[in-house]
């Protein structure tokens, strides 16, 4: 009999409980979970966790791992007592703005298949008989929703585990971590030494502590967050009893930061109102494990009532009975906050077999464990992780200060209405190019992302929108959709197309990837054939063995042993890190700080750049996907042949130092011909009409290229590489799904994304990216649909209303590839 890893997992909270639950599911029963506290009330955040779990999310990701959580929770029991209690949903709008944003939150849970319905004030106060009507407009009403009784599934999950060989021991505190080779070897705890072949540290809100221990960043912060119960509410008595404890939907009010669940006749509240209260570990209350319990807990720090008091007032004038009652008892709970929000899952970069699973709520807690258990025994999660990989940040993003002043502002806006483009108003300028002062001078209008400093339009271009002819003369916009937008972007695009604008490619991740080894390396990791001439660019996949898509880069051979990959981010970086062979004869190199883009693009790109070189610029002399040294002005450049946004033209690649030069040598050269610096709003919109995906947003690992429309880069004959034998069989024609190309036919209507798509009425897939596309006068969405012919009719699902649209051929925009090859 074979057998299977020796796996430690930290924290017998509810993920380390799920987790070995889930691996001694798939038949890993080597597995051993220690706790610091006594089990299984630990000490720890779900130890005194009130457990409301609201699926809905932004994230498709996240609302599946809590719908996974809801599935499992209901299917267990302590002795016949619940560990889901599936009293519903709801969360009430008491302004105009929440109750929009409601509609537009039901919309995501019909994207991702939760069942959930806007309902007025009535109907608000029958599903939850305390609350006052008066004080409400409407709520979402979520049936599927409810209680997680987190601490008890710990103990049902416990049993489970341990009746598959699971072991766990309490009062047992992880000091070190053994390792040989760059590999664990086991952990050293108080009493002893634990061997091990893989760690998974789901250390909750001790988990910056426990990476420290291999010198992993785990990006978290934890904050206290107010938790009172009240006294008796006359209303409850006699309504529950401490086995049902509660019978009314959840609740939330988000206006006012708070939410509430029943306690038999109690009340509990919960507040994100107050301050952020960061918490140092040192600052933990010292409990011992005889007076551990849910009146004492490291996790639980003292109340301060000031905090709450705003709270209070609130919460007495959503639900009347309140002003009867008292608060009983409160504490100040704590838990992990992140930079964006999103969970850290993943292994360490340089130990490897060491893992983490952390900043996970209740909620999520199930599906974040299967996904973990599905990547150390399968090698890759069926649900798509890019948004809870903790690769995913920047180098700059899990410096101490940036963790520490993010994750508290996630506190701070946790239930605000947040636009899809709204940006953080700190930190801000982390990560200029060096076209930064000129973006300025144009008045560029900048929005971050990974700390960089990106235009989506120039201010200095306003003057061109009363230019623009009548056909490319954009519709007013609905409030929503203005946002963080501007007409100009109109012009902008209308520039690209007829005469030649510089966007700044500086943010896209540039890697080099050099050494003997580079060619083999890169023909293993990516679909398309790069044993090609030297000055080459490839567009091609970083599939996972499942044929998923992980990435679409491009790969341009600068010399025999040396390529430039353009990549998506960070975790392309880290993929290529890990994939590259151990012998050294590969070397990868993030080059995207020391270097500089800038694309160069439109019908008159040529006679902008050409008269600048002494090098061949011309369609024979540097033909379409193509690069070559060359210069410009003066300056040394790499020119790759392609376009984003689908013109003709050329990125445009120089070091940093130089970069500020060669802007502004292009833009005096360009004066004549009319060139406009043009941002990234202009940018979204053109590369959607040419129907060029955006990796993440439009496709993830949960697709294959043939259904993403990106099957074209997939080059089987060329033999071996990761992926290949998965899509064996399948090709455009098999698909049963697939990334749809959307026309609105009211010409005007510009949806964001994330939005559901009826087919027949019914629900059958949803937006990915989308934008409104200038060239063809008529707003363009992408969305995942069942295969379905070219003409059908479909409605987007925009906040209350429904927006037709139609299935199109694409690109929408130049398909003979006339505007780029000449
Ligand atoms: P924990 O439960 O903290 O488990 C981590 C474990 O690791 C602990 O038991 C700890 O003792 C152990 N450990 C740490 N270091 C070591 C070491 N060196 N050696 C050995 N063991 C170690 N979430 C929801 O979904 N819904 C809610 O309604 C909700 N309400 C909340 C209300 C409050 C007041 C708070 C504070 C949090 C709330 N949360 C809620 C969040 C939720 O409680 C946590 O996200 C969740 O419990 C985290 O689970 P975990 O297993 O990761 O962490
Ligand atoms: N530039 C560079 N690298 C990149 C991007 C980029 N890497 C990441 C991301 N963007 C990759 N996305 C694309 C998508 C489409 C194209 C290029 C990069 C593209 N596609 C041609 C097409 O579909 O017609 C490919 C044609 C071909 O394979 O010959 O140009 O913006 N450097």
């Amino acid at each position: 009999m074979s057998t299977t890893p020796r796996v430690v997992i930290i924290g017998a909270g509810i993920v380390g409980a799920n987790l070995a639950d889930e691996l001694t599911g798939r038949g890993w029963t080597r597995v051993t979970v220690l706790d610091q506290g006594p089990l299984p009330l630990t000490g720890g955040s779900t130890s005194h966790a009130p457990g409301l779990v609201f699926q809905t999310n932004a994230s498709k990701t996240m609302t599946e791992f809590a719908t996974y959580t809801v599935e499992k929770l209901l299917g267990l029991d302590v002795d016949g007592a619940w560990c889901f209690n599936q009293v519903g949903g709801l969360e009430v709008a008491t302004t105009p703005e929440r109750l929009a944003d409601l509609h537009r939150k039901q919309g995501w849970a019909t994207s991702w298949g939760v069942p959930g319905e806007v309902v007025g004030p009535e109907e608000c106060a029958r599903l939850h008989p305390l609350l006052d009507p008066e004080q409400v407009l409407g709520g979402l009403h979520t049936p599927t929703d409810g209680l997680a009784k987190a601490s008890r599934a710990v103990v049902a999950l416990m049993r489970r585990a341990g009746s598959r060989g699971a072991e766990f021991r309490g009062s047992t505190r992880v000091v070190g971590i053994n390792q040989a080779g760059g590999r664990v070897t086991g952990v050293q705890t108080t009493h002893g030494e634990v061997p091990a072949d893989i760690v998974v540290s789901c250390g909750g809100f001790w988990g910056r502590e426990l990476g420290e221990l291999v010198g992993m960043r785990v990006p978290l912060l934890p904050l206290a967050h107010q938790y009172v119960r009240t006294g008796q509410v006359a209303e409850l008595v006699g309504r529950n009893d401490d086995e049902i404890e509660a019978r009314m939907p959840i609740l939330r009010q988000q206006d006012q930061d708070l939410y509430y669940r029943e306690h038999n006749d109690c009340i509990g509240i919960g507040s994100y109102a107050h301050r952020p209260m960061p918490v140092r570990l040192t600052d933990l209350p010292e409990v011992d494990d005889d007076d551990m319990g849910e009146a004492a807990m490291p996790s639980m720090l003292p109340f301060t009532e000031e905090d709450f008091a705003p709270s209070w007032e609130h919460s007495r004038l959503l639900l009347p009975s309140l002003r009867e009652a008292k608060i009983e008892t409160g504490f100040n709970g704590i838990f992990s906050f992140t930079p964006d929000g999103g969970p850290l899952i993943g292994e360490s970069p340089e130990v490897a077999g060491f893992w983490i699973a952390e900043a996970v709520w209740v909620t999520h807690s199930s599906g974040v464990a299967r996904a973990v258990a599905q990547l150390l025994v399968d090698g890759r999660s069926e649900i798509e992780l890019h948004g809870c990989d903790v690769a995913r940040f920047d180098e700059i993003q899990t410096t101490d200060a940036y963790v520490d002043e993010t994750s508290q502002r996630n506190f701070v806006e946790i239930y605000d209405v947040l636009h899809p483009l709204q940006p953080r108003e700190s930190p801000r300028n982390l990560r200029v190019s060096p076209f930064h002062a000129r973006q300025q001078e144009l008045g560029a209008f900048f929005l971050e992302s990974h700390g960089w400093e990106r235009p989506h339009w120039y201010e200095a271009n306003a003057h061109l929108v009363d230019e623009l002819p009548a056909e490319w003369q954009p519709p007013a916009r609905d409030a929503w959709s203005a946002m963080f937008h501007s007409p100009i972007a109109a012009a902008e695009a209308w520039r690209t197309r007829t005469a030649v604008a510089l966007y700044d490619m500086t943010p896209l991740t540039r890697i080099e990837v050099a050494g003997p080894g580079a060619l083999a390396f890169l023909e293993r990791l990516t679909t398309g054939k790069m044993d090609k001439s030297v000055g080459s660019v490839t567009y091609t996949l970083a599939l996972d063995e499942a044929g998923g898509i992980r990435s679409d880069l491009t790969v341009a051979r600068l010399a025999e042993d040396r390529f430039q990959v353009g990549a998506n981010g960070r975790l392309d970086l880290d993929h290529l890190r890990r994939q590259a062979p151990g012998d050294h004869t590969v070397q990868i190199r993030d080059i995207t700080g020391g270097t500089c883009c800038i694309g160069v693009w439109g019908p008159l790109a040529r006679d902008l750049v050409q008269p600048l070189s002494p090098d061949d610029f011309s369609h024979e002399g540097l033909k379409y996907f193509r690069a070559r040294a060359a210069q410009i002005a003066g300056i040394p450049v790499t020119a790759m042949r392609l376009s984003y946004v689908g013109e003709l033209g050329w990125e445009i690649y120089t070091s940093a130092e130089y970069g500020q030069k060669l802007w502004d040598v292009l833009w005096e050269a360009g004066r004549p011909l009319g060139v406009i610096a043009a941002g990234r709003a202009a940018f979204n919109s053109l590369r959607l009409e040419k129907g060029y995906r955006a990796w993440g947003t439009d496709m993830t690992t949960e697709h294959n290229p043939y259904e993403a429309g990106v099957g074209f880069a997939v080059r089987p004959q060329k033999g071996e590489f990761v992926g290949r034998d998965a899509l064996a069989g399948l090709g455009d024609d098999s698909v049963t799904r697939r990334l749809t190309c959307l026309t609105v036919d009211d010409g005007r209507s510009v949806v964001l994304g994330h939005e559901p798509v009826l087919l027949d009425g019914r629900p059958a897939g949803y937006v990915t990216s989308a934008a409104f596309g200038h060239s063809i006068g008529t707003p363009v969405a992408y969305a995942w649909l069942p295969a379905v012919e070219i003409g059908t009719s479909v409605e987007i699902q925009y906040f209350d209303r429904r927006v037709r649209a139609t299935v199109s051929a694409e690109p929408l925009v130049d398909p003979e590839m006339a505007r780029i090859r000449r």
